[in-house]
């Protein structure tokens, strides 16, 4: 009887554990809104600033300012995230990051230009900024993705400043997990909260940014999609650009931000393009009903959309002077 009682006080702190990043995230009291699409006038829209979860409201505030001013949607895309990655709240991105199974912060980030130029860092350990390192990587270098403690060692040389980036509050909730070890490897539904932001300035430029610390109780040395360009994020200056949250094995497999822009191109609206995207994967994962995948789209008219497999993705937009969350 008793083990009984334990093991379902387990489960139950279990799903909270495994809904914790989300769940505080979504606790906020902005109003959300339904979904609108941004009537096709033939007029352009921009600036504009979309971003994933209700953090990319602050985030996005962070890119307005930029944008807003005639700055460079690379720039806002880059301060915008960098919101994230340093709010210890925001426990999926960054500082304050949940750990993987052995209570290590593991980053992956990535950003690219209007010029087609990407750069990208994989599995980053103790540096609480990674797109700015993903930013060098572009800007200061012949490649395009770094890992581990190569990415490491550059950032190092580069000026960034080692860091502890797990704090109390992921230990603690990272140890409650061990203890309890039931959690099964596949992650829960709501077990991610990665912000992807794309800007679209009054150069007519777009710009996309995305980084995470992944999946928590990930297995070390794993990498999702966030840092891979053309699953987490996929920006053609010619069309719009495409970020994606959650299950990144199930994005990386339809290369999903890469598809969704391409979509575009052929003349679907962002939440068309993102809505064929996510019935790929339906179609394809005959697991699908386990986990979430949502994209996001902006394009060059500063028309955004978005589409998840199930209920619950939000996004947050910053256009004529107005931050809203805006449900998918
Ligand atoms: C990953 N796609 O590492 C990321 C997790 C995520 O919102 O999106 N969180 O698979």
């Amino acid at each position: 009887m008793n083990s009984r009682r334990n093991f379902l006080k387990n489960s139950l702190l279990l799903t909270a554990l495994a809904s914790f990043p989300a769940s505080i995230l979504r606790s906020s009291n902005i109003k959300t809104s339904s979904i609108k699409s941004f009537k096709n006038t033939g007029k352009v829209r921009r600036p504009i600033v979309v971003s994933t979860w209700n953090h990319g409201l602050v985030a996005n505030e962070k890119a307005w300012e930029i944008v807003v001013k005639g700055g460079k949607a690379l720039d806002a895309v880059e301060q915008g995230v960098r919101i994230s990655e340093s709010d210890p709240k925001v426990m999926s991105v960054g500082y304050g990051g949940l750990p993987d199974r052995e209570g290590h912060v593991t980053l992956d980030a990535c950003i690219m230009n209007e010029k087609g130029n990407c750069g990208s860092v994989a599995f980053l350990e103790h540096i609480k900024n990674p797109i700015s390192v993903a930013r060098l990587v572009m800007e200061n270098t012949p490649h395009v993705m770094l890992v581990g403690k190569g990415a490491l060692d550059f950032s190092l040389m580069n000026g960034f400043k080692k860091e502890n980036l797990l704090t109390n509050k992921a230990s603690e909730i990272w140890h409650k997990w061990k203890e309890s070890n039931q959690v099964p490897l596949t992650p829960e539904k709501d077990n991610h909260d990665t912000i992807g932001m794309l800007a679209l300035d009054k150069f007519g430029n777009i710009c996309g940014a995305c980084t995470t610390s992944g999946l928590a109780w990930k297995l070390h040395g794993r990498v999702g999609d966030s840092p891979i360009i053309g699953a987490g994020m996929f920006v053609d200056n010619e069309v719009g650009g495409a970020v994606a949250t959650g299950k990144g094995e199930a994005v990386i497999k339809i290369s999903g931000t890469h598809l969704v822009v391409e979509l575009m191109r052929q003349g679907k609206s962002p939440e068309e393009a993102c809505k064929l995207a996510v019935e790929r994967i339906i179609k394809k994962q005959h697991d699908h009903k386990e986990f979430q995948v949502g994209f996001l789209a902006l394009n060059k008219k500063g028309e955004s959309g978005a589409y998840s497999i199930s209920k619950g993705f939000e996004y947050a937009q910053y256009a004529e002077n107005k931050n809203e969350l805006i449900k998918s």
